[in-house]
């Protein structure tokens, strides 16, 4: 049985990441199990230090809790450790924020043992900062607020402790496990193998394509982080004649937690070394153009953006007619003076597909023929950006 849940979002004026629809939280929410029963937005200048949002909202949320009878309450955004405890002590409910959210996903799904470990690895790091919440539950069991040095207290030294030994055990065997990832890689890398990887937002149809590109049966599905282990396949490219190695990777998403994004680096390994990036996008979604800038904030955190990249804007077959592209390959301009080449395709029915493995052949050409790859801005520079972009 899923948990009913109240969403919130928060609007902070200009700058702050605010989602008046909370369509992307709530499918975060049922990505994690939950079932959000209402969702409430709201407008301050700034978080309130004690409880994020006013009281007279807070008063709402508890209000919508109660008329829902819901069992949690998820914020759209991060809150602090006291945030957290106030609004938990206020609503009477269990609360959770975007990143507790996205750690449990995360923790769902990891499949790999390498995946496990960083999974859990980002959660204790999490809760390492919250386990002020566990003290004020035994404080107040113990007495309330003055008694120092009692049972509570210890107890969190004890829990920082035993978090703290947790952490250096884990670290360690994902150092163990990434020593044996690196003399695999290097046996790919003596093979000589062209690595293509796809990247991109979360649920854009990297799985989908992936399955399409090599005829296999990867995992698709519409949740969010369905894939979470890098898969690799052989690529046959009749165009060029040979084989490449294509990868399928987890998929970003806004204010992807930090810790989170340092643990999966190993697996982000595999788009930090390829020769190509096929970044997918949902074209048929509204928010494609935040989702894209989103991925090229993590590249750029993962020390990806300068690897040649092919926009493969995905789901063509959900774009109205009215609102179809005129040209199915063309070129845009992501920043100044990077050119890159876009194609339109749909993993699901299989329309572009063969344009986009033309374009994966003749980027990849003279690496094939052992050349250097030409630089982004030397490629030719069409219209830029029309369509559903
Ligand atoms: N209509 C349509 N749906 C598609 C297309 N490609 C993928 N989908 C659907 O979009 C959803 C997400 O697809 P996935 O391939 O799992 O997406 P992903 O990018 O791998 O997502 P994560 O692994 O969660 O990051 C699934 O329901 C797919 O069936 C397409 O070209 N057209
Ligand atoms: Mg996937």
């Amino acid at each position: 049985m899923p948990t009913p849940a109240v969403l919130v979002g928060v609007d902070f004026g200009p700058g702050s990441s605010f989602d008046p629809t909370l369509d992307e939280l709530a499918l975060l929410a049922q990505s994690a199990g939950d079932d959000p029963v209402v969702r409430i937005t709201a407008k301050r200048k700034a978080p309130d230090a004690a409880l994020f949002v006013g009281s007279g909202k807070a008063d709402e949320i508890k209000a919508a809790v109660q008329t829902h009878q819901a069992r949690g309450v998820i914020f759209d955004q991060a809150l602090s450790p006291a945030q957290q405890r106030n609004l938990e002590q206020h609503l009477g409910v269990p609360v959770a924020d975007r990143t507790a959210l996205i750690l449990d996903i995360f923790a769902a799904r990891a499949q790999s043992h390498e995946g496990k470990l960083q999974v859990e690895l980002a959660r204790l790091q999490y809760q390492a900062t919250r386990l002020v919440r566990r003290w004020t539950h035994l404080e107040r069991q113990t007495g309330g607020i003055g008694l120092r040095g009692g049972p509570g207290e210890a107890q969190i030294e004890l829990d920082r402790r035993m978090i703290g030994e947790r952490i250096k055990t884990v670290k360690s065997r994902l150092e163990k496990v990434k020593k044996q990832h690196q003399t695999q890689r290097r046996a790919r890398e003596k093979s000589g193998a062209l690595r293509v990887s796809l990247v991109g937002y979360t649920n854009a149809g990297k799985s989908t394509l992936f399955n399409a590109l090599t005829k296999s049966r990867t995992l698709a599905a519409d949740q969010l982080f369905a894939t979470l282990d890098t898969t690799t396949r052989q690529m046959w490219l009749a165009e060029a004649g040979k084989s490449v190695v294509l990868s399928d990777t987890v998929g970003f998403i806004r204010d992807l937690p930090h810790k989170l994004v340092d643990a999966f680096r190993a697996t982000l390994y595999e788009a930090t070394e390829a020769d190509v990036l096929l970044h997918v996008v949902d074209a048929a979604s509204p928010l494609a153009g935040e989702q894209m800038a989103e991925v090229e904030r993590v590249l750029e955190e993962i020390g990806a953006e300068r690897i040649p990249q092919i926009l493969v804007f995905n789901k063509l077959d959900l774009i109205e007619p009215a609102a179809e592209p005129r040209v199915l390959a063309d070129a845009i301009e992501r920043a100044p003076g990077v050119v890159t080449p876009r194609v339109f395709v749909s993993a699901k029915d299989g329309r572009g597909l063969d344009v986009l493995r033309q374009h994966v052949a003749t980027r990849l050409d003279p690496r094939l023929n052992g050349a250097a790859l030409p630089t982004l801005s030397t490629l030719p520079s069409h219209d830029p950006v029309h369509g559903a972009a």
